[in-house]
C-alpha cells in the first residue's frame, strides 16, 4: 500500500477509510514499524510547513530517538505545499509526504495518513503552528500511562484560545452544546470535542470504517472507535501567523450533517454515563432555590413588606435564587471539580456560565410549556411539570459539561 523509500511520495490509499492492524514484523528489524506516526494535514500551508517540520523533528528526535514518522498529507495545494514538504525529506528522513489529487477534505486526509502509518500510536496536528508542538510529549506520556486517546484541550485550566472574538467563541460553544444534545454519549466524553490535536492507540480504531464528512475527525474517532480511557492535556490555541484559515460556513453545515450521521449509526448505542447522585443533589439545590425565590418575592412584593412592582421583584428574586443555587452547587453538587479551581476569577467564570445556561433554561422552559400546552396536553400544570423537567435536565447536563466541566477524563 505505501512506498517505503523516504524520498519518494507516498501512494494514496483508495477504497474504504479503514485502519488496519500492522503486519506482524519483528519490530524495527526491517525498519518498517515505528513507535509513533504523526499526520499533518495541509492545504495551502507552504509558508508554515518548513518551520513545523523543523520544530517537530527536533522535538521528536530527542524524545523518541527517531522512532517516529511525520506524514504530511497535502491535497495538491496550489501553493505547492507538498513540493516544499517533499524537498525537506532528504534533510529529515522521518518525513513522508502524500500528495492527494483525487480526494479532498481534512478528515479524509487524516485517515489516509493513518492508513499508511507504521506506528502503534497515531496522531494528528495542524500544519499551521496553531497547535503548540511541545504538548505532544505530554500527550504521548498520557498514552504511555494507559490512555487509548489523549486529546489536547482548549477547555482545561491551562488551556484557552488566544484572541478569538466573541462571535467565534459563541459559535464554537454553540456547536458544542448542539453536539451535547444530539450526541451526548460522544461529545460528553471530552471537554474539547472540537479539538484537532490528539493521539490514539492504533488498536482503539482498528477495523472501524470512518466517515470523511466534516472537519471534526475526533468525533468520528470517539463515535466509531473502541475508546476506553481518555486523557486530556490543556493547551492554548495560538493565532495563525502565516497562511489563511480554511474554515467557512460550509464547515458548520457539515458539522450538523456529521452529528446526524453519527447519531444514526452509533449515537443510540453509546452508553451515556448519567451521574444520578450529582443529579439528585442538583435537584435538591434547585428546590432550595424555589424557596429562596418565593421568600425574596414575598419580601419585595408583598403589600405588607416593601410592595415593589411584581416584575422588578421577580427579576431580583430570580437572580437571588440563581446565586443561591450556584453557591450550593459549587460547594456541594460539584465540590470535587470546584476544589480544583478555587481562584476568584475561576469562580466568577463559572458563575457567569451558570447564569447564561439557566437563562437559556428559562427560555426553553417557556417554549416547552407552550408547545406541550398547545399541541399535546391542554393542561397548564401538567405542561408546566413537563417543561420544568426538561429545563432541569438541560440546566444540569449543560452545566455539568460546560460550567463544572465533568468529563470522563482521568
Ligand atoms: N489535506 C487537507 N488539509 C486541510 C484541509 N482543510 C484544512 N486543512 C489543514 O488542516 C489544518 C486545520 O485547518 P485550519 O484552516 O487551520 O482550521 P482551524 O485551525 O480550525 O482554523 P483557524 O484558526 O481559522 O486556522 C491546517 O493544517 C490546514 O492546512 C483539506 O481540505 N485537506
Ligand atoms: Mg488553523
Amino acid at each position: 500500500m505505501s512506498i517505503i523509500e523516504p524520498n519518494s511520495l507516498l501512494s494514496v490509499p483508495t477504497g474504504q477509510l479503514r485502519i488496519l492492524e500492522l503486519p506482524h514484523t519483528t519490530e524495527g528489524a526491517d525498519g518498517e514499524s515505528v513507535y509513533f506516526s504523526l499526520v499533518i494535514p495541509t492545504y495551502k500551508e507552504a509558508a508554515n510547513i518548513t518551520k513545523i517540520v523543523e520544530i517537530l523533528c527536533s522535538l521528536l528526535d530527542e524524545a523518541l530517538n527517531r522512532d517516529y514518522e511525520l506524514i504530511v498529507v497535502d491535497d495538491d495545494s496550489p501553493d505547492g505545499t507538498w513540493e516544499v514538504a517533499h524537498s525537506l525529506s532528504q534533510q529529515y528522513p522521518q518525513l513522508r509526504v502524500m500528495r492527494r489529487q483525487n480526494e479532498r477534505g481534512l478528515s479524509s486526509a487524516v485517515i489516509r495518513g493513518w492508513q499508511v502509518a507504521r506506528g502503534q500510536i497515531l496522531g494528528v496536528i495542524d500544519g499551521d503552528l496553531q497547535h503548540p508542538p511541545d504538548v505532544l510529549l505530554r500527550l504521548l506520556h498520557s498514552i504511555e500511562q494507559g490512555a487509548d486517546l489523549a486529546v489536547a484541550s482548549r477547555h482545561l485550566e491551562d488551556g484557552g484560545v488566544s484572541r478569538w472574538n466573541f462571535i467565534r467563541r459563541f459559535l464554537s460553544r454553540g456547536a458544542q452544546v448542539l453536539g451535547l444534545i444530539i450526541l451526548p454519549g460522544v461529545l460528553g466524553r471530552v471537554s474539547d470535542p472540537m479539538s484537532g490535536y490528539f493521539l490514539l492507540r492504533r488498536s482503539a480504531i482498528v477495523g472501524a470504517t470512518l466517515n470523511p464528512v466534516g472537519y471534526k475527525i475526533l468525533l468520528e474517532v470517539i463515535g466509531r472507535g473502541n475508546i476506553g480511557q481518555i486523557a486530556e492535556v490543556g493547551y492554548v490555541f495560538c493565532e495563525r501567523r502565516e497562511g489563511e484559515s480554511k474554515v467557512t460556513w460550509k464547515q458548520y453545515v457539515d458539522y450538523i450533517h456529521h452529528l446526524i450521521l453519527l447519531r444514526r449509526s452509533t449515537g443510540k448505542f453509546k452508553k451515556i454515563h448519567f451521574p444520578i447522585g450529582r443529579f439528585l443533589r442538583f435537584g435538591l439545590v434547585g428546590l432550595s432555590g424555589v424557596f429562596v425565590d418565593m421568600a425574596v418575592l414575598y419580601l419585595l412584593h408583598d403589600p405588607t413588606t416593601l410592595s415593589l412592582p411584581l416584575t422588578r421583584s421577580k427579576i431580583i428574586s430570580g437572580e437571588v435564587a440563581i446565586i443561591n443555587n450556584f453557591f450550593w452547587n459549587d460547594i456541594w453538587t460539584f465540590a470535587d471539580v470546584a476544589m480544583q479551581q478555587r481562584e476568584w476569577r475561576q469562580r466568577l467564570k463559572r458563575f457567569l456560565k451558570f447564569n447564561i445556561i439557566c437563562l437559556a433554561g428559562l427560555v426553553l422552559n417557556v417554549l416547552i410549556l407552550n408547545l406541550v400546552y398547545n399541541f399535546v396536553i391542554h393542561n397548564a400544570y401538567i405542561a408546566n411539570l413537563i417543561a420544568i423537567a426538561v429545563a432541569t435536565i438541560w440546566n444540569f447536563w449543560v452545566n455539568l459539561k460546560l460550567s463544572w466541566r465533568v468529563t470522563q477524563v482521568k
